[in-house]
């Protein structure tokens, strides 16, 4: 199963594929799970709480979540960056603000909450 999680980790476009190769190696030395896999330096968000279940992290950010395969996804995230990051519920930072998040901030997003499972565009802001 860890392979399995190893293979399905997605990454933004952009500065992030470069260190792409890294972080999967990385990830799959440490055999790390839920918020660990969390490289240092990115924003990272999952489909699970607690840092579980799918996950896909970010240098600048996504127009369209889509695109990682995390649509309507997140429900917690985690902000190893040193920025403030934003997520929209539409595509290309449209819609209502779902959630922002200071630097370091790491949460669960309540299954209640309109925020859960509402993410399509984030970005570094
Ligand atoms: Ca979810």
């Amino acid at each position: 199963m860890k392979g399995l999680k190893s293979r399905i980790l997605v990454l933004a476009a952009g500065a992030a594929v470069v260190c792409a190769s890294s972080a999967i190696t990385a990830s799959t030395a440490h055999a790390a799970t839920g918020w660990d896999r969390c490289p240092s330096g990115y924003f990272c968000i999952f489909d699970g709480h607690d840092g579980t279940g799918k996950m896909a992290y970010f240098q600048w950010g996504s127009p369209n979540l889509a695109g990682q395969g995390m649509d309507n996804m997140t429900s917690s995230y985690w902000n190893r960056t040193s920025r403030w990051w934003t997520a929209w519920d539409a595509y290309n930072y449209a819609g209502h603000f779902v959630f922002t998040s200071q630097a370091g901030g790491r949460s669960n997003i309540p299954v209640d909450w309109f925020a859960n499972n509402r993410a399509s565009s984030l970005k570094a802001t």
